[in-house]
Formats: C-alpha cells, structure tokens, sequence
C-alpha cells in the first residue's frame, strides 16, 4: 500500500482518518516526531496520502516498528463481532500457522475466529497486554527483513531483541531513550493526544552506522477523536466502553527498559 513520492516523500494508501490526525498534528506540539504531511494526491487512479520519508536522512537505516499500546482493535470492532460475528478463516489460518493448539473447538469446527478474538490472542501471546508495546518488525541495514516477532512476549525476550537490533551500542540507546523521553513528555502536553484514542499506531526507531538514531511516531489510520470535551489518561486500565488505549503505559515500559539497557 507504499510507493515511492517525488522529492523524498512516501505516498501511504489513503484513508481519511488518517488525513485528518496527519493534518491536526500538523498543528500541534507532537509535529516534529510525526512524519511531515503534504496532503493527498492522485496516481493511477489511486488517491495517495503525501507523506515525509522519514528514513531520508540516514545512510543504510535500522528501523524497528514497535506497536503501541494495549489493544490493537477498535471497540466498535468488538460491537460488531458481537452483533454480526463475521467468520475470519484467514486469521484462523494465521493463529494454527503460529500455535495449532490456539483455537477452541468450535473455531476447529468452523476454521475460522472474529478479528477481536484473533487480536486479543495476538496480544496475549506478545507483549502487548503485559509491557504495553509489541515488536512488530525489524529491517537491517542490508535490507533484510524479520518479522518473527509474534511470540516475544516477556521484557526478557524484548531486552534481547533490542540489544540485537542496535547491536550492544550504548551510544545509540541513549539516543533513543533521550527521544523517548522527549515523546512521552510531549505526549503529556499534546491537545491532540488528550483528546484521541490510538489505536494500531507504532513508534519507527531508526538509527544508522553514523549513530544517528530517531524515534517517530507514525500509522494513524486507527486514531479516532473523542466526543467533544471527553479525554483520556492513555494510562489506565482498559474497560470496555472508556476507550483507554495504554499508550503513555506502553511507553512508560520501553522507557524503563532502555533506561536499564543503558545502566547496564
Ligand atoms: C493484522 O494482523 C494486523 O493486526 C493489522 O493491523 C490489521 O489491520 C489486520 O486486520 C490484521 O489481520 P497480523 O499483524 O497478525 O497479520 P496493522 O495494519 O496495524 O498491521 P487493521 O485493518 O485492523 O488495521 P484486517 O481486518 O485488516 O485483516
Ligand atoms: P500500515 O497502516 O499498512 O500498517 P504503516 O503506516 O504502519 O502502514 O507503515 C508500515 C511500515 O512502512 C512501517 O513499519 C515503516 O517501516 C514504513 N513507514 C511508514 N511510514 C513511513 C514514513 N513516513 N517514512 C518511512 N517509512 C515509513
Ligand atoms: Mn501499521
């Protein structure tokens, strides 16, 4: 859903509300840790929106997504499944690939689960329900990829593949929990993120061999706004109906683990 844009911009598939948190973030406190938006445009017959390439400035980049938070789907998801429960054999076929002992009985008997029960299995079996982020993928500088991070779950299997990603280099783990901080800090104070759940957003740390190394925060196609005047604490617990996300809970734990990968 990614092409390549004119002078080092990317085009992201368009998705409307996505165009409306780039171009409200545009405005506000958190613009420079999210990719620079140049509104959308059309190729192909396809509508695009403009984005920054946020990997321009580094030579050979690491990148590490990390998914946010402690849900990774939407309630109105949950609403529906429970209204309309629509059959998913694809993510039934995702979860026997990953543990064939996952499914009950009945979704043996109908090879297929709802998206609410394929997330919520892929949060547990990670560390999303626990530490608040997950691992999602890694691209070294050869441009390998591995997203074999399904089942790293404990902060122990996490500290390791951080190590691995910025290979023991302390330098650059004090870089990017110096830019965590300063994240979590905006965060605190941002106007749009009191009042948006996020939802499926990831943090992109990016780092090259001339230590550079930045952290951003991007993929807002499933940030929603609040009805007018309500906010959350992105801390507290999640309950169905308060919306709350544990993003500001999932980063209190990548703090804390790059603070100790730091003093260790
Ligand atoms: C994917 O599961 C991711 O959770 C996707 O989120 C999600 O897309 C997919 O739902 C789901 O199948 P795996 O990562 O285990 O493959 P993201 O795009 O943030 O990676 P949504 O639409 O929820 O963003 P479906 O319903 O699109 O298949
Ligand atoms: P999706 O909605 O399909 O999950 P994302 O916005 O999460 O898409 O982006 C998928 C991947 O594309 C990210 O993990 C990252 O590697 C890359 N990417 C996304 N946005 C940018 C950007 N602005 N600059 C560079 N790379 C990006
Ligand atoms: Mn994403």
């Amino acid at each position: 859903s990614f092409k390549a844009g004119a002078n080092g911009r990317i085009l992201k598939k368009h998705c409307e509300c996505e165009q409306r948190c780039l171009s409200r973030l545009m405005e506000d406190v958190l613009r420079p840790y999210v990719p620079g938006y140049h509104g959308d445009v059309e190729k192909d017959g396809q509508k695009y929106n403009q984005m920054e390439d946020l990997l321009a400035e580094f030579d050979y980049p690491c990148v590490m997504d990390c998914k946010m938070g402690v849900r990774t789907y939407l309630e109105e998801e949950l609403t529906k499944a429970r209204r309309k429960p629509a059959p998913r054999p694809d993510m039934y076929q995702k979860m026997v690939e990953v543990d064939p002992g996952a499914p009950t009985l009945e979704e043996n008997d109908n090879k297929a689960v709802t998206k609410p029960r394929y997330m919520q299995w892929r949060e547990t079996i990670s560390s999303t329900a626990t530490l608040g982020f997950r691992i999602e993928g890694v691209k070294k500088e050869d441009g390998s990829v591995n997203r074999d991070f399904k089942k790293t779950k404990t902060r122990e299997q996490v500290v390791a593949a951080f190590h691995d990603f910025v290979k023991g280099d302390k330098e650059i783990l004090n870089k990017y929990l110096t830019r965590l901080k300063e994240i979590r800090g905006t965060l605190e104070i941002s106007p749009f993120f009191k009042s948006h759940e996020v939802i499926g957003s990831s943090l992109l740390f990016v780092h090259d061999s001339k230590k550079q190394a930045k952290v951003w925060m991007i993929d807002f196609g499933k940030t929603t706004p609040l009805p007018e005047g309500e906010e959350l604490t992105h801390r507290a617990s999640w309950i169905e109906g308060n919306r709350e996300d544990g993003y500001l809970f999932g980063l209190d734990s990548l703090v804390d683990i790059f603070s100790s990968m730091v003093n260790s």
